[in-house]
């Protein structure tokens, strides 16, 4: 097929190319990332991208938007489908954007807000000292138990009835296990906080059914669509319907001008794909996979945050190791395995050294990997971070990684 960007800017073209042929050659291991599908691209690329429609459905300050309505509509009526949620917003550019207009919806700037430490597995969207969130609220941030590295549900009960915050945040970037959701209303209700969660990174496993769903606890859940759920780089808010309007209003006008209907459109088609049966087994293959890759990578001398995984994602802790996560996000980089550095619970390391990498088995599972390749996947790694500076080693690594990525295509469509 002729392409037009090939032709008309070859310099582009050819860094697409590259970045194609970089997610096929390896092994993408961040648990924020993923493949979407060819349909969910050709929607993000569709003429959608050309129209201005701010305001909602049969609600807009611009004409010609008959079939702009149709599809944010039908984006709208399958996120709630797919959550069963009683209202959604899908605008939101992305999940900052997302988490900003709930807070808008929700609070009155100065008010306060209890997330979870950034550096325990926050995001900095939930009451970062840098980010408007800790600029704009009082942050109350709750730790993760020293020991364990798991959440404390008594210990953030006792501190939230003593801090009376606004709002209570739960849904995490770096949290490997279950969150009780029942927990946290629970907690909300007993210092009548407002009940916020955001759940990008979990999203797909809670529309596939291999995570609770937050939807029945809480006031508030945004998410992201470009993580577990497979769909394109977006945001999301579901809410109750005391929330709903408030919500709109603060998503447009209130922070956001003419929506992105290419991504509106995207994120419709990524929530048909979410709500077909083969969808729940992908679910509850990425969970598998990451409890696999968990127990081979300790088998094979690795720490893990919290002694395991229950979702997508795992937090080796290096400590032992002897080597930063900065250096071991280098290292695995150069042999073809991509992961990010992250700060472990109570890290004495900055956020731009760490102690720990952060892994997950989304994308890999879309390719089709199973628990025998993360085996192999585990021992690849083992062999890297016990000898990070043997360029030799590093490079064998590298083609046992791109011999193994090429046995799970990825987009053969694209030539
Ligand atoms: N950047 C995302 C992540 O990797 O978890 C959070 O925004």
């Amino acid at each position: 097929m002729a392409s037009f960007l090939q032709s008309t800017d070859p310099a582009i073209y050819d860094i697409a190319r590259k970045e194609l042929a970089r997610q096929r050659t390896g092994l993408e291991m961040i648990p924020s990332e993923n493949f979407c599908s060819l349909a969910v691209m050709e929607a993000q690329g569709s003429v959608l991208t050309n129209k201005y429609s701010e305001g909602y459905p049969g609600k807009r300050y611009y004409g010609g938007n008959e079939f702009i309505d149709q599809s944010e509509s039908l984006a709208i009526e399958r996120a709630k489908k797919l959550f069963g949620a009683f209202a959604a917003n899908v605008q939101p550019h992305a999940g900052s954007q997302a988490n900003m207009a709930a807070y808008f919806a929700a609070l009155e700037v100065g008010q306060s807000i209890m997330g979870l430490n950034l550096s325990h597995g926050g995001h900095l969207t939930h009451g970062s000292p840098v980010n408007f969130s800790g600029k704009w609220y009082k942050i109350v941030a709750y730790n993760v138990e020293k020991e364990t590295h798991l959440l404390d549900y008594d210990a953030i009960k006792k501190q939230a009835i003593e801090q009376k915050p606004n709002l209570i945040l739960c849904g995490y970037t770096a949290y490997p296990r279950t969150i009780d959701f029942a927990a946290f209303r629970e907690i909300a209700d007993a210092c009548g906080a407002i009940l916020m969660t955001d759940m990008a990174h979990i999203a797909g496993l809670v529309a596939g059914g291999a995570h609770p769903n937050p939807i029945p606890y809480s006031d508030i859940v945004t998410s992201t669509t470009h993580k577990t759920l497979r769909g394109p780089r977006g945001a999301i808010i579901l809410s109750t319907e005391k929330f709903a309007q408030k919500v709109d209003k603060a998503v447009f006008p209130g922070l956001q001008g003419g929506p992105f209907e290419h991504a509106i459109a995207a994120k419709a088609v990524c929530f048909h794909e979410a709500l077909q049966p083969e969808f729940a087994t992908y679910a509850q293959a990425i969970v598998s996979n990451a409890k696999a890759l968990a127990d081979e990578l300790m088998a094979n001398g690795f720490t893990l945050v919290s002694g395991g995984t229950d979702n997508h994602l795992l937090l080796i802790d290096l400590t032992k190791k002897g080597i930063t996560g900065k250096e071991a996000q280098l290292a695995l980089d150069e042999a073809g395995i991509t992961v990010n550095k992250n700060t472990i619970p109570y890290d004495t390391q900055s956020p731009f050294i760490t102690s720990g990498i952060r892994l997950g088995t989304p994308a890999l599972t879309t390719r089709g990997m199973g628990k025998q390749e993360m085996a192999v996947i585990a021992s690849l790694m083992a062999r890297v971070i016990s000898n990070p500076s043997d360029a030799a080693m590093k490079q064998k690594v590298r083609e046992e990684v791109k011999e193994l990525a090429m046995r799970f295509p990825l987009y053969p469509e694209l030539g």
